[in-house]
């Protein structure tokens, strides 16, 4: 099935949340499996060791409740490689995606923040299969971030490249119909989720997006 067919709530599960006190990983990825979510992605940005035992952990656990879904790593391409995820996401400062095509091949999936027209359209000759575009709102998750784009500015982006986008950075639950309308892909979130009940809040968050699309 081609991964970008179904479009919705893209969680990236990062370690800084997932491996907090009291998180129960099996029920994490028992509701993961359960919901209609677009893709996932695990995010590390620990020291090797760290980044090496997160995904060795978590890849897969998820793989086995979430057997349909496509799953990434964040930047690590040695670590996708060794643990077969379906892709990785990586931003222009990681290893390029050119060379990310070369080591993966053509089926896995590749991901790439792009920030401006010259980073879309680079995007687009490297043979990306979608870009991150953010961050839309102001966001405590990421402290090197470009400028606030807006819903207008995710609007440019969408208009200016043939890939699916990505909207990241900020996104809650409020934001999702906006989100949608602008023509985005998927939403990718972080932190929101975990502002309340994981699951309650996630299953909320994809039926908002059903709603809005
Ligand atoms: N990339 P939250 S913003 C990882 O603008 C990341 O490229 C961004 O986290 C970009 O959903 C961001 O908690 C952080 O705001 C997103």
């Amino acid at each position: 099935m081609n991964p970008f067919s179904r479009s919705g709530i893209y969680p990236i599960l990062d370690a800084a949340w997932l491996e907090a006190p009291g998180i129960a990983p099996e029920a994490v990825a028992r509701c993961l499996g359960a919901l209609p979510i677009a893709m996932l992605q695990l995010r590390c940005k620990g020291t090797g060791r760290q980044a090496h035992d997160f995904f060795v952990r978590w890849l897969p656990l998820l793989r086995a409740h979430c057997p349909d879904l496509p799953i990434l790593i964040n930047d690590r391409l040695d670590l996708a490689l060794l643990l077969g995820a379906d892709g990785v996401h990586v931003g222009q400062e990681d290893l390029p995606v050119p060379t990310c095509r070369k080591l993966l091949g053509s089926e896995r999936i590749i991901g790439l923040s792009a920030h401006n027209e010259t980073e879309l359209r680079e995007a687009e000759a490297w043979g990306a299969d979608y870009v991150g575009c953010g961050p839309v709102f102001a966001t405590r998750t990421k402290s090197d971030t470009q400028p606030v784009l807006g819903v207008e500015g995710l609007k440019k982006r969408v208009r200016a490249t043939r890939l699916p986008v990505a909207a990241i950075g900020g996104i809650g639950l409020e934001h999702l119909p906006a989100i949608a309308g602008a023509g985005a892909w998927a939403a990718a979130m972080i932190s929101d989720p975990w502002r309340g009940d994981f699951s309650s809040r996630l299953g909320a968050a994809c039926a908002a997006w059903r709603s809005a699309t």
